[in-house]
């Protein structure tokens, strides 16, 4: 697992990647109408490429708690655009989708990545990303957005993410899905409370027996809120703090808002680490 084949990409997981997230929503939690309007998105975009996000994130629906689905055809119009104006850069664009549709029409708009945070568990998921060279982001979620934080419940929360993301991982590879292309993420804030979050972020290392790289999206949770009292667009240094232990507990990939600030606290981890 020493580099993500991620399309035409061959990312090196030798040190930390930042994702940096694009929302082309009107209701994203931290973010949401900011960004709606395609020429925002894209000048959002390359702000993040030129603070050094080494992938772009794009998503057209929010899965924030109490989210209500977006049809078809609105995620597809307001994430097209956005990524075909994008894919031919040099840094690689993710398409954060749970429609198997659209996840076609990605790749082809050439998209290198597909983050589905049902873990390509919808009829046809599998199929649409297994031929092209993509990387996959198979994320865990207990219950769907609408109504996931209203009673989450675990008796082991760590093995049970755990044990879906082994088997996640499993279907992809009986898919024809290589492990240099699969990701996992335990889904920090779908459908957990602030318990189980803390729980899964100190147990990262029990994910390393999965084999394949982790992603954590942490950035501007409202776990950071209840932790800080702070509203979302003032959880940076939250977040920031939230990424770094992700990346000492073993994520290789943090997904994240606030680019700049990200990048200098790996800055400082990756100076540590380097004299081990
Ligand atoms: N979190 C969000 C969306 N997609 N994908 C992965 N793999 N991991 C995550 O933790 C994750 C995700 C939610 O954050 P955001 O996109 O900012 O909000 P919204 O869903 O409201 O658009």
């Amino acid at each position: 697992m020493s580099f993500l084949q991620c399309g035409k990409f061959k990312l090196p997981l030798d040190r930390p990647l930042v994702m940096g997230v694009v929302n082309v929503t009107p209701d994203s939690f931290s973010d949401g109408g900011l960004y709606l309007d395609p020429k925002r998105a894209l000048e959002h975009a390359r702000r993040l490429i030129g603070e050094g996000a080494d992938i772009l994130d794009i998503g057209g629906e929010s899965t924030r708690p109490g989210a209500a689905p977006v049809s078809p055809e609105e995620e597809r119009r307001r994430v097209l655009p956005v990524l075909e104006r994008l894919a031919a850069g040099n840094v690689p664009i993710s398409v954060d989708t749970r429609k198997p549709a659209l996840m076609r029409e990605a790749i082809a708009a050439g998209a290198a990545m597909v983050n589905d945070v049902t873990a390509l568990s919808a009829p046809g998921a599998l199929e649409a990303v297994a031929k092209a060279p993509v990387a996959v982001c198979l994320m865990h979620m207990q219950g769907e957005p609408g109504t996931m934080q209203a009673n989450p419940s675990y008796r082991e929360v760590v093995r049970e993410v755990r044990d879906y993301l082994a088997a996640r991982v499993a279907a992809a590879e009986a898919a024809g899905i290589t492990r240099s292309r699969i990701v996992v993420d335990p889904g920090f804030g779908f459908g957990k409370t602030l318990e189980h979050n803390l729980a899964l972020l100190r147990s990262l290392g029990e994910f390393r027996p999965l084999g394949v790289a982790l992603l954590a999206g942490l950035s501007r949770k409202a776990m950071l809120g209840k932790l800080t009292g702070r509203e979302p667009h003032e959880r940076v240094h939250a977040s920031v703090a939230a990424a770094l232990l992700a990346v000492q507990n073993g994520a290789r990939i943090v997904r994240v808002h606030d680019v700049a600030a990200t990048r200098d606290a790996l800055a400082v981890w990756n100076a540590v680490k380097s004299q081990n």
